[in-house]
């Protein structure tokens, strides 16, 4: 297989001026005629005129108006071109009815739909398919369809065709088009200088009662980057439509934002709060990316952070204002460690900003996306609130319209602060998360911390050099008042030390606080401190870290000996369950444990050989002494967490109902599910009915409510996704194979639908006891699933792989399980090269 490498960067030896398509739609042949209006690139002398191009039929292609005969391979076409401005001009014939893999123009239920991010513009037409090279549209359609949309303005319509004109220049991997029998949502926004644009939430006759959340979303985004970032919109119209078969979340396209229906559909009585909160961000991220991603975008795919890494920081810091900031901080740590942590210590680790890929979708990853946030975090912190936001002013104002690098970025940050941050870069270009190993003294009123920073080898990365890691530090004295407060240790060495002087007694340090940096804080402590932060620390993250390192501790020793559950840690939860002064979705972070995965990955780097079973076991122990120790006040938790007012799914609501939900998983464990039967019977809304079914799924008295539940909702396919999921998340560490494999015969069992695939597959690879059940049954029916996904949607397949990636850590019977299933799927004939890649890089 072909790899790509950046340092292998070339512009392309013609600028494209313009871009005119027609598409004649036709669910198997498709006509797209092009016509390309191409000029020499000032840049390059080079005038090879290589055009990518997959699965396509050229009927005809022409230069000037002369007809050539290209050199066509399976990945484009090449041909003799002028050193001087022409027109291309060809017709392609695709068949978007038989593209299973949902990548170029594809259709879902009758829809013509597209994808085209990352490479996918290439299986719609003859292009120069790369981000750097960008030109305005205008497309035709034509087509015997009510709704006909592209990017941009809508210029005419007609009876069977409409046309849409693009005026802002994007690369091909923002285009989209849009067909089909849709109905409309619509609104409008007027922005900051007055400019009125309609908004529009297509989606399938049927849904439209779940349109009106996305819409309030979308308004919220666009006034928030206008007082927040000074971004206003700049088009007549913002579309967005709603997709049943998507490979991800969703796509920011030009005026024309496609979404997974999962990411965007949403009602009260078939949506969580949960999924209410993802839905406001994934909108405000597409959204977001309209400056960040596409009126500024990638010079090619190796920079993939600047733009995704940028509009995560950006929708956290949305979700951060519109909902808890502290509760936000805590989920996204929590999601980091459980998604890029495994990732940045394993087979596929890869730094922020990758050196080279063979395929590109394998590289949309939890450290592109989410490390990459954090680096920008870092750099805010590092500058100030203020430098960052002159810095972005500079982005923006010198990078409009261009295609960028890590370089342009950080280069504005070094302007506006004069700051040298060659060392900072290190964070794009080293893979692995960095250990900071913290040691203290403390002598005549001067404290001081000793850090010491080392990162593992990753994958071809042997030797690490030291990174900038700002260190948000907090000092408490021994009777819990703060006495410093937050500063930030800006660390540059491999072992650096920091005093703080004037101090009565040894302080109690409050280090990384807020997160403030990815990495793995190392720092030999008692139970006691950890108890002590619990109880006083001032930063609610650092707070939340406190009860979260004593759980770990305790499950640790559970899982590893026959502990009972440290006292420590239960009083802990119990006195901060009480203070009702702490937000209910505080406390109800405060009452979750580390994920399974999470603490096999903890033993690991502790030298110590996971047992899956084992650390199930400790859990379902831990939940059980909880509950035992905590229920006296459980009913009075339970009670305060109802909510009587009209179901909103806001931060308020959402917090009080968290809590419910977690104090509800203890209750079941007491009362046989009779709250939750209860509970169930009298929810009118999906989050409450949806928590109790899993406590009752968890006693094991769920049958009746589990076939209710599917009677009620067998019609709507997105509630059936969570039926699918939660049977198999809540099914018995040895039980779970088989019930993924029943349900894989469920008729409703649509595999090639992502989101069902996912949710079985998702499911069972999140069971960590389950997937990892000694039988291998687990491994087993993964494999012949992905096998079997493979040949129709490669993406998907690869994506899934990754349920794979931490198979190093387990016993040695584990290992061999998994290294036949990994050698099973690679000997596949034909086997992608999405999931060849992936599978080899796992494999090792
Ligand atoms: N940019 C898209 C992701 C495209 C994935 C291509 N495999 C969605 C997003 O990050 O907003
Ligand atoms: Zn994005």
């Amino acid at each position: 297989p072909n790899t790509v490498y950046l340092k292998d960067y070339k512009s392309f030896g013609y600028l494209v001026d313009q871009v005119h398509l027609t598409f004649d739609l036709s669910p198997n042949a498709t006509r797209v005629t092009s016509r390309i209006a191409f000029s020499p690139n000032p840049e390059t002398e080079d005038r090879s005129f290589f055009l990518h191009g997959e699965k396509l039929r050229l009927i005809r292609a022409a230069i000037d108006g002369t007809a050539v005969s290209p050199e066509i391979t399976a990945e484009g076409l090449r041909v003799a071109a002028p050193d001087a401005p022409f027109v291309w001009e060809a017709e392609v014939e695709i068949d978007p009815a038989n593209n299973t893999a949902l990548e170029g123009l594809y259709m879902s239920n009758g829809m013509y739909c597209t994808q085209c991010e990352a490479e996918g513009f290439r299986k719609i037409t003859y292009y120069p398919d790369r981000p750097d090279v960008m030109s305005t549209f205008t497309v035709r359609i034509n087509g015997d369809l009510p709704v006909l949309l592209s990017n941009g303005n809508p210029v005419q319509r007609g009876e069977g065709w409409a046309e849409w004109h693009d005026p802002w220049p994007k690369p091909a991997y923002l285009f989209a088009l849009v067909a089909g029998d849709l109905v409309a949502h619509s609104d409008s926004f007027t922005t900051i200088s007055g400019k009125s644009v309609d908004l529009n939430l297509w989606v399938r006759p049927g849904d439209e009662h779940k349109c009106a959340f996305g819409m309030e979303a979308l308004k919220k985004s666009m006034k928030w980057d206008e007082d927040t970032y000074g971004r206003e919109y700049d088009l007549d119209v913002f579309n967005i439509v709603a997709v049943d078969d998507f490979n991800m979340g969703a796509m920011e396209n030009k005026g024309l934002n496609i979404f997974n229906s999962s990411c965007v559909l949403a009602s009260p009585d078939t949506s969580t709060d949960a999924n209410f909160e993802r839905i406001e961000a994934i909108i405000a991220h597409e959204y977001f990316h309209n400056w960040t991603g596409n009126r500024i975008t990638c010079r090619d795919w190796f920079q993939l952070c600047l733009k995704e890494g940028l509009t995560v920081f950006r929708d956290s810091q949305f979700t951060s204002d519109m909902r808890s900031a502290p509760v936000k901080r805590i989920t996204d740590v929590i999601d980091l460690r459980a998604r890029q942590f495994p990732e940045d210590n394993g087979p596929l680790s890869h730094p922020v900003r990758p050196e080279s890929f063979q395929e590109i979708n394998n590289f949309y990853t939890a450290t592109v996306y989410e490390k990459g946030a954090e680096v920008i975090g870092m750099l805010k912190r590092l500058v100030g609130d203020a430098a960052y936001a002159e810095a972005l002013d500079l982005y923006f104002a010198r990078h409009d319209g261009q295609a960028c690098t890590i370089e342009d970025w950080l280069k504005v940050f070094e302007d506006v602060t004069g700051r040298d941050l060659s060392q900072f870069k290190r964070w794009y270009s080293q893979s692995g998360t960095p250990r900071l190993k913290v040691e203290e003294e403390f002598s005549e009123g001067t404290y001081t911390l000793t850090l010491t920073q080392h990162t593992d080898p990753t994958p071809g990365q042997p030797d690490k050099q030291p990174q900038v890691i700002p260190v948000a530090v907090g000092l408490l004295s021994p009777n819990g008042d703060e006495v410093v407060p937050t500063r930030v240790l800006e660390m540059t060495e491999g072992t650096q030390s920091f005093t703080f002087e004037g101090l009565a007694a040894k302080p109690v340090p409050s280090i990384l606080r807020d997160f403030s940096a990815p990495v793995i804080v190392e720092r030999e402590t008692d139970t006691a401190e950890r108890a002590f932060l619990l109880a006083h620390d001032t930063d609610p993250f650092h707070r939340w870290e406190a009860g979260r390192a004593l759980a770990r501790e305790t499950l640790v020793e559970m899982a590893t000996g026959d502990a009972t559950p440290l006292p420590d840690y239960l009083d802990g939860i119990r006195t901060l369950l009480r203070d009702k002064s702490l937000d209910p979705a505080y406390r109800a972070l405060m009452l979750g444990l580390p994920g399974q995965s999470e603490l096999a990955g903890h033993l690991h780097e502790a030298g110590i050989t996971p047992d899956p079973a084992a650390i199930w076991i400790a859990v379902e122990d831990l939940k059980q002494a909880l509950a035992r120790d905590l229920q006296d006040m459980l009913p009075d938790i339970y009670a305060e967490a109802q909510v009587d007012a009209p179901y909103a799914p806001d931060a308020e609501q959402s917090g009080k109902r968290a809590l419910g939900a977690a104090a509800l998983d203890l209750i079941s464990r007491l009362d046989g599910g009779k709250q939750a039967a209860a509970q169930y019977e009298a929810a009118d809304n999906m989050t409450l009915q949806l928590s109790a079914l899993g406590c009752l799924l968890g006693a094991e008295t769920g049958d009746a409510q589990l076939a209710a539940f599917y009677d009620q909702w067998k019609d709507d396919r997105l509630v059936i996704d969570k039926w699918f999921m939660l049977q198999i998340m809540k099914a018995k560490p040895d039980r779970a194979a088989a019930v993924a494999k029943a349900l894989t015969e469920h008729p409703d069992f649509t595999w090639k639908t992502p989101n069902r695939f996912r949710a079985v597959f998702g499911a069972l690879a999140g069971n960590h006891a389950g997937f990892h059940d000694s039988s291998g049954a687990g491994y087993d029916l993964l494999a012949d699933w992905l096998i079997r996904l493979d040949p129709l949607n490669p993406q998907t397949t690869a994506r899934m792989c990754t349920a794979f990636q931490t198979w190093k850590r387990y016993d040695a019977g584990r290992q061999e399980m998994i290294a036949a299933q990994l050698d099973r799927i690679a000997a596949t004939p034909d086997l992608s090269r999405d999931a060849g890649e992936m599978i080899s890089r796992i494999r090792g």
